[in-house]
């Protein structure tokens, strides 16, 4: 028997106290997983002792509380650094998000690296937060964007052209490893090492792969990897930019301020190294603890594990849903990542959307910022469903009856 068979996962579900609830009088199936997850007890505990028994400020103090919250702030990182398997937790840069993961590497790589005429190499499936990042960096030193493209409804990037789009000029390759939209998963060891062999530097947005399946940055091969802490059960403010550490020690801060500095003088200062140097003022204390204890959480399940679950979860879902009549499905049909993204002919996704909230299901519906992705579809936006490992099968089955009954109720 697999490991994913032997998980007790309605005990994880009962994880969750926020599942045992009911929305407009039905039971509440949580299908937003790719927006923000849940949180476990084990999180929510982590936070209330950090803040009943130890919250003082990190890094300054030599009292007591602030020498425990100190260590419990580091410790976060240097269980991040073990949750991604970067070398140290030196390349470990807490950040609010992915989002800002993304804005530093533009800002405080893109600023010294770039130069006009460079070329910033994305995908077509980019979410905005590694989309829009790039076009305000290449605006501001001449550089350009090129795309990968996808194939169309399946979501898949065609790399036949990849070659002839990696010119000279191209200096960075940032692409999404799992796409919030499609649900694609894109082969990101692959396009690092192609990269790699040319002197590009890669990005991937780790933001729906971190929690999801096993990451090993070193395998993976790219020089940056950002998430966020709130898609893996962990709280929201909190992210990780991991950074190869000769890389992230050639790079200049990216604000200033308290905290990240060696010493100070009226005219001058002298930084920290990486990671503080990037962490200017008071920083998210409870963030890495209560991340620590999402991370210690979910390897306590096994990501590859989850990663079953998930699959086996979108599967059904996805074949459940290309049985109906009248539906356009995204996103590819095999390797797909625990999401199903979908059309009902002549209804708007938020339409089915808030149908199925009156059903308890909480799905999402809009562009999934990803714009320029659903232009290219001609769409203007799909509904999704996301799923994480405390969804279950009777709840895949659930929601599909909701939009078949949605269907009815349109076609009456
Ligand atoms: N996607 C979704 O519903 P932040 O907001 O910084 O935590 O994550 C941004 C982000 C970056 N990349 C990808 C691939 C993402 O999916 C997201 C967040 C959410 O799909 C909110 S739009």
């Amino acid at each position: 028997m697999s490991d994913a068979k032997k998980t007790d996962w309605a005990a994880r579900r009962n994880d969750f106290p926020i599942l045992d609830q009911q929305v407009h009088g039905r039971p509440l199936i949580y299908l937003d997983n790719a927006a923000t997850s849940q949180k476990p007890r084990a999180v929510i505990e982590a936070l209330v002792r950090y803040y009943e028994r130890d919250n003082a400020n990190v890094h300054r103090g030599i009292h007591e509380l602030s020498n425990r919250a100190t260590t419990a702030f580091e410790a976060g990182r240097i269980r991040a650094a073990k949750f991604i398997n970067a070398r140290s937790a030196d390349e470990i840069v807490f950040t609010r998000g992915t989002t800002e993961g993304v804005n530093l590497v533009a800002h405080c790589w893109g600023g010294k690296n770039l130069k006009p005429g460079d070329v910033i190499l994305l995908t077509e499936l980019e979410h905005h937060s590694n989309l829009v990042p790039w076009q305000m960096l290449a605006q501001r030193v001449g550089a350009r964007l090129a795309f990968i493209p996808v194939t169309g409804d399946e979501g898949v990037l065609d790399l036949t052209g990849l070659d002839s789009l990696l010119t000279p000029q191209v200096k960075l390759l940032s692409m999404v490893h799992i796409s919030n939209s499609m649900g694609t998963v894109n082969p990101v060891e692959e396009l690092c090492a192609r990269a790699r062999k040319l002197g590009v530097t890669t990005f991937v947005d780790g933001a729906q792969s971190a929690g999801h399946l096993p990451v090993d940055v070193q395998a993976m091969g790219c020089d940056f990897y950002a998430f966020s802490g709130h898609k893996i059960c962990g709280p929201t403010g909190i992210g990780v930019l991991w950074g190869r550490q000769e890389l992230l020690e050639t790079l200049p801060p990216y604000q200033g301020g308290g905290e990240m500095i060696l010493s100070v003088g009226y005219d001058r200062t002298e930084f920290k190294h990486a990671p503080h140097r990037f962490e200017a003022g008071t920083p998210d204390i409870s963030g890495p603890i209560g991340l620590h204890a999402a991370m210690d959480y979910l390897d306590g399940i096994g990501r590859e594990n989850i990663w079953k679950h998930d699959q086996e979860l979108a599967g059904h879902a996805y074949e459940r849903l290309a049985s109906l009549r009248n539906i356009r499905l995204f996103g590819p049909k095999t390797n797909r990542a625990g999401l199903v993204s979908f059309l009902l002919d002549d209804v708007h996704a938020h339409d089915v959307v808030t149908l199925a909230d009156q059903a308890g299901v909480a799905l999402r519906g809009g562009h999934h910022c990803t714009q320029p992705l659903m232009h290219k579809l001609g769409v203007e936006s799909t509904a999704r469903a996301s799923f994480y490992f405390y969804n279950t099968l009777a709840e895949v089955d659930r929601f599909v009856d909701v939009i078949v009954e949605i269907q009815k109720f349109f076609a009456s």
